[in-house]
């Protein structure tokens, strides 16, 4: 072998050792986005994804401002078995003319993002630009709920199950379920029979499930989660089962199957969701849609914030002696972000942040947060509207301007999509207590915000790809300098 071929081949060789020893040494940041449905998860990752790959305006992402991120990139992600996030997808959507939001998705993703930067320290430099691998593990906030349920006995869960039917009882599917329960033998000797009545009542109630959902402005509270939010599970045995209440009886085949489902549930889906992915997450958002529930009325307000107390549930530590046995590491940083800032004027930024305190403090507070560094930060993703000042009389009123989506009704103004207009959406409450107090005012009088839905913006796209070249923003850079800033340095 002449002699520089094999020098050639040496080198490569250590170049790969090398390349292979830097990989394994990369330090990894597992980030979870989390939030209950419709809360922005997806749009908020995509336009983190994006803006850290194409640069886009992050001034206030510290190692982007000072000019030591060199480049982002995605790799593959580490677990074979998670979906990866469908990030180029998403892409496509809001590139589209007109643009169009990401589709609904229903079940954990994941998506690695390899961030290579420029040390601050002067040694490190030396050794050329480091790397970062940033995790962004998507997941449904309602899985969190299911939490609660690892302690507790079927019997009590059944109780408090049915306590809730009791109380929400005037929906058809609550009154479908109750007669099914009423109906059912009070001993059923077969098996075969105890299997088609397991199937037919967790019919019943994930039909209340949803109703339940319906009813409160689109946010689900009750466990089991993945009975509305099945991900992969879909049509699994492990989710029939439904609470009933009564004594066993000799012989009864129902009652023990359901306590076997409901704990096979908690053994195949639960325990591994907590134990593969929720306890190897480093830094936690959590997105709320707090504008949505203000918009949706009282018992909307109300079930957000039990639904969060439940979600925040899963990050006190010590709630849980099988969870906190399992968490070697817990989150150190916790961020709640109220989303889509950009139904307001900027001007009411600060009340939407005090107004999602105000929520989260009464459960932070119950979940005793010791030792994470929490923050609250309102902010929108992907920024669809601009503002405005109007003229009415001698007063101005700070508008904002967008593109309502097709179908959107203001007063009895109905959008068409393809129509701009300023809207005023009025003012959020000074005090938080009195947007929650206007919220949980009857349903029917009027409110003093609007909050409609609108198109994404439209963005100028790359000539080379075709997408985004960055998508605009409000406090998103806060949010990831909070979340990853102190990993690069
Ligand atoms: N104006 C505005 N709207 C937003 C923003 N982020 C999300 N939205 C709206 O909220 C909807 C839901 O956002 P997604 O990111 O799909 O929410 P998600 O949490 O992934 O929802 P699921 O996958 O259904 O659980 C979008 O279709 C938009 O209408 C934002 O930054 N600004
Ligand atoms: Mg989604």
């Amino acid at each position: 072998m002449p002699l520089d071929s094999l020098t050639n081949s040496a080198t490569d060789a250590l170049r790969a050792a090398g390349s292979y020893v830097t990989d394994l040494m990369t330090p990894t940041l597992r980030l979870g986005v989390t939030g209950l449905s419709r809360a922005g998860k997806t749009v908020f990752i995509t336009s983190l994804v994006r803006n850290l790959i194409v640069g886009g305006r992050l001034p206030f992402f510290k190692p982007h401002a000072e000019g030591r991120i060199l480049r982002a990139f995605l790799e593959p992600q580490p677990d074979d078995d998670v979906p990866r996030f469908d990030y180029e997808r998403h892409l496509t959507a809001l590139s589209a003319q007109p643009p169009e939001w990401p589709q609904s998705t229903r079940r954990i993703s994941e998506l690695r993002v390899t961030i290579e930067y420029e040390p601050t320290n002067k040694f490190m430099r030396m050794l050329g630009p480091a790397r970062l691998h940033l995790d962004i593990v998507d997941y449904p906030g309602e899985w969190l709920t299911d939490l609660g349920m690892l302690d507790l006995p079927y019997t009590d869960w059944a109780e408090t199950a049915l306590g809730h039917v009791k109380r929400h009882g005037d929906g058809n599917a609550a009154i479908g379920f109750t007669q099914f329960i009423e109906a059912l033998p009070a001993v059923t000797l077969d098996a075969h029979a105890a299997e088609q009545l397991a199937l037919e009542g967790a019919r019943h109630f994930t039909a209340y499930l949803a109703e339940a959902r319906q009813s409160n402005g689109g946010i689900s509270t009750l466990s089991p989660g993945r009975f509305l939010m099945p991900g992969d599970h879909e049509g699994s045995p492990l989710l029939t089962f439904f609470p009933l209440a009564r004594a066993a009886e000799e012989g009864d085949a129902l009652l023990p199957l359901l306590q076997r489902r409901y704990e096979s549930y908690k053994t195949h889906i639960v325990r591994p969701f907590f134990k593969e992915h929720f306890s190897r997450i480093d830094r936690q958002i959590v997105l709320v849609d707090a504008l949505g529930a203000i918009n949706g009325g009282a018992k909307a307000v109300a079930d957000l914030e039990r639904a969060l107390s439940g979600v925040l549930a899963a990050f006190r530590p010590g709630t849980n002696t099988w969870l906190s046995s399992l968490i070697s590491h817990r989150v150190d940083h916790l961020l709640f972000a109220a989303t889509k800032a950009d139904h307001l004027h900027q001007a009411d930024h600060d009340r939407l942040e005090a107004l999602l305190r105000h929520i989260t403090d009464r459960a932070i507070a119950r979940a005793e947060t010791a030792g994470a560094s929490v923050r609250v930060m309102a902010l929108a993703a992907l920024r669809a509207t601009r503002e405005a000042e109007a003229k009415q009389g001698n007063e101005k009123l700070a508008c904002i301007i967008g593109t309502p989506l097709p179908g959107e009704k203001l007063d009895d103004r109905v959008f068409d999509g393809n129509t701009e207009v300023a809207i005023f959406p009025g003012d959020l409450p000074a005090d938080p207590a009195a947007a929650l107090a206007d919220a949980e005012r009857d349903d029917n009088s009027p409110r003093d915000l609007d909050v409609i839905r609108f198109r994404p913006p439209r963005l100028a796209l790359a000539a080379k790809d075709g997408q985004p070249l960055a998508m605009p923003h409000i406090r998103l850079d806060r949010a990831m300098d909070f979340l990853i800033g102190d990993r690069i340095r």
